[in-house]
């Protein structure tokens, strides 16, 4: 007996633009916030150059096509098609990515648009950035003008990646772009960038007729590592500052009021209650989607004192025990059925996309220039099989995308972090498809079966 997926099930890779892209200065791009984080040696290396996607776009258009992906995931810099985030549009920067769309159609892949993938306009963080509620408008309008140019073509919308990491990251600890470490500034910033998605998804509509809208929430599904109580107040905890508090209001629950009564009890706020909380936002927040896009890497389980459960990620680094990737990041794949499961209970979401799943692992050519990465392949074939679970149990996933198509800037871990299906010189930009491209090829071209 043998693993199938429904037709129509998209398969696909994802990527993102400032991961990938380079040119930097390239025909009036604008400076995001992460061009002005590695300006000021916040990261090992910059994304100037990356995977000079901007100049090789075509061959790894043609990568993709002779991999066979149905779909691919990849984002538009919002300072290439408004370089000050709210002034005027740039043609050159919107004519890139219309270029990219007609090739992706023309060799029968599907676009799949993500709007923001964190790199925001140095110029609107000058102004707060997603601590000014003006910044909701300029998504709007930016979103607007993205699907205005390509909405005729582009029929899969996501608005936001992974709004913890941007906000949680970038506002909450500092490690990521902007760089600010506040708690109450983290929740600022979720909550518009929240409010932002949910005021983009009628323009999107309206912009391209018949379009699917969806969000990727990226999620760390946890357990208590006991039956300790401690350890169970701890887990609550984690999951409803690092899960909840986006599924929740997304699709339609709001807030999680133990954990708005926790930024009471912790005085996150000099009032109260959310300061940035205003009537009506929270039903924008809660927009009907076509599909929740889910961002799964690893499973963690919580113990006190460890809410942000940094206790159960290992150092990164290439030599991690069997069963870690090398994020430290542990390989969990029952808990995406799990989760998958449990999303499907609870918020009955009308389907579920699997935007980003994807390994670490460094392996580079050997002497006759084979890319021999058999622990990715464990890994997807693993992730891939839990995700036929969650169909086989009645959920209705819809696709799946691999992180990533290449190797490219994994943030502030640099290059040497490879999620890559094809392996990336990046003294050269020379590409190599590794043994999981061709792989997923087959398991592609086999009408998606995996054998038992
Ligand atoms: O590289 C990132 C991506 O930008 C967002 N999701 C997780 C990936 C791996 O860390």
């Amino acid at each position: 007996m043998s693993i199938a997926f429904p037709d129509g099930f998209s398969w696909g890779v994802a990527t993102s633009a400032y991961q990938i892209e380079g040119g930097r200065h390239q025909d009036g791009k604008g400076e995001s916030i992460w061009d002005r984080f590695a300006d000021t040696g916040r990261m090992p290396e910059s994304g100037d150059i990356a995977c000079d996607h901007y100049h090789r776009w075509q061959e790894d258009v043609d990568l993709m096509a002779e991999l066979g992906v149905t779909a691919y995931r990849f984002s538009t810099a919002w300072t290439r098609i408004i370089p000050d985030g709210a002034g005027s549009p740039n043609q050159a920067g919107i004519d890139f990515y219309s270029r990219l769309v007609d090739e992706l159609l023309r060799k029968g892949i599907t676009p799949w648009l993500t709007l923001y993938h964190w790199d925001l306009p140095q110029a609107l963080q000058a102004a707060g950035g997603w601590l000014n509620r003006d910044t909701v408008d300029a998504f709007v309008r930016y979103a607007d003008v993205v699907s205005t140019a390509l909405g005729g073509r582009v029929k899969n919308w996501i608005t936001h990646n992974e709004p913890w990491v941007a906000s949680h990251l970038g506002y909450g600890t500092g490690v990521f772009a902007p760089g600010i470490d506040d708690l109450g500034s983290a929740l600022t910033a979720a909550h518009h960038i929240l409010l932002s998605h949910g005021r983009a998804v009628p323009v999107l509509r309206e912009n391209s007729q018949g379009c699917e809208v969806g969000i990727a929430l990226d999620c760390r599904p946890s357990q208590p590592a006991s039956a300790d109580p401690a350890d169970v107040a701890t887990n609550r905890a984690h999951d409803g500052f690092r899960n909840r508090w986006f599924f929740d209001p997304v699709l339609g629950k709001g807030y999680p009021t133990d954990i708005t009564a926790m930024c009471d009890e912790r005085s996150v706020f000099e009032q109260p209650g959310l300061p940035f909380l205003r009537p009506g936002d929270l039903e924008e927040i809660a927009a009907p989607l076509d599909f929740l896009g889910l961002n799964y890497y690893t499973g963690v389980e919580i113990s006190e004192g460890d809410e942000d459960g940094m206790g159960v990620v290992l150092p990164e680094g290439p030599n991690q025990p069997d069963g870690y990737t090398e994020m430290g990041w542990e390989i969990t794949p029952q808990v995406l059925t799990d989760y998958l499961q449990h999303l499907d209970e609870v918020y009955r979401p009308r389907s579920i996309v699997i935007t980003e799943n994807g390994a670490s692992y460094s392996d580079g050519p050997d002497e006759s220039g084979v890319v021999a990465d058999h622990r990715r392949i464990a890994y997807l074939d693993q992730h891939i099989r839990a995700t036929a679970a969650a169909l086989a149990a009645g959920i209705s996933v819809r696709g799946y995308f691999v992180w990533s198509l290449l190797d490219n800037l994994e943030w502030t871990s640099g290059y040497k972090q490879r999620f890559g299906l094809i392996w990336v010189d990046h003294a050269t930009g020379r590409r190599i498809p590794k043994t999981s491209y061709y792989w997923y090829r087959d398991f592609i071209r086999n009408a998606s079966r995996l054998s038992p």
